[in-house]
């Protein structure tokens, strides 16, 4: 597996940063970038050293989604191979603070993949949608999900139904993007929000982040 899909920094002494690397086709979600992610990530959890993550991609995307091209060769089996379950689960189930850096387009699998972190920080360049009806599939990795409790059914709707993208001043009013900062700034915002994070105590932090996550189970 190339080490070269996903880039890794530590920008500070407990920070994480794991950039998203396939510039060619915009950060696409292969199922070898899943698996990659899921490795760094499990890593990450057992590295006592670092206390918080900052996943990003580029000037050009954060990610487009999931890979077409694979699943126009592999079908949508390609989308739902155990490697592929096994991966979104470990990204998921990840249990230290997780904050995505949005540049450019945050569309389909790669708005589900930033969904899945703990806080969006976006530059105002960002664009966010879900435009699988486009291509005549759902959104797949959660987005039916974690999109309405993000933006609420409404704007979930408008997202989902038209698959039309919204800008980042759209999406931090409705609260998808916990904080808006100008264009080519969210990786260092996100990373400012990492170490002060780790600046907190650890096991609290992980044990709100648990806790936050249960409330948007229960009633
Ligand atoms: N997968 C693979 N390659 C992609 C993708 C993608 N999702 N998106 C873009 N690329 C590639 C292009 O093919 C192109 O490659 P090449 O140069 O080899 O032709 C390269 O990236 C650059 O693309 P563009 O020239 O279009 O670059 P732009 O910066 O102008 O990008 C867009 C514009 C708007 C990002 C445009 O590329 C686009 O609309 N992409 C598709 C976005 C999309 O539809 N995403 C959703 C995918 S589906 C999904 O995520 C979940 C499916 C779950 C199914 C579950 C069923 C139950």
């Amino acid at each position: 597996m190339s080490e070269d899909l996903i880039l890794i920094e530590r920008p500070a002494e407990h920070v994480l940063l794991a950039r998203l690397n396939r510039p060619a086709a915009r950060n696409a979600l292969s199922g070898a970038l899943i698996a990659r992610l899921a490795e760094i990530l499990r890593d990450a959890s057992a590295d006592t050293s670092v206390r918080a993550v900052v996943l990003a991609g580029s000037d050009k995307a954060f990610s487009v989604g999931a890979d077409i091209k694979e699943m126009v060769s592999g079908g949508l089996a390609a989308l739902t191979t155990p490697s592929r379950v096994d991966g979104w689960y470990a990204i998921e189930t990840f249990d230290k603070p997780i904050i995505s850096a949005i540049e450019a387009y945050s569309l389909g699998g790669g708005n589900e993949l930033a969904m899945t972190t703990d806080m969006i920080v976006a530059g105002e360049n960002a664009m966010f949608g879900q435009p699988e009806v486009k291509i005549g599939v759902i959104p797949g990795d959660g987005g039916t999900q974690r999109l309405i409790r993000a933006v609420g059914k409404p704007m979930a709707m408008r997202m989902i139904l038209t698959g039309e993208f919204i800008d980042a001043a759209t999406a931090f009013t409705c609260g998808l993007v916990a904080d808006l900062v100008p264009a080519g700034q969210a990786e260092a915002r996100a990373i400012e929000h990492a170490v002060a994070i780790s600046a907190n105590a650890p096991i609290s932090v992980r044990l709100a982040k648990d806790a936050v996550l249960k409330a948007e189970e229960v009633p």
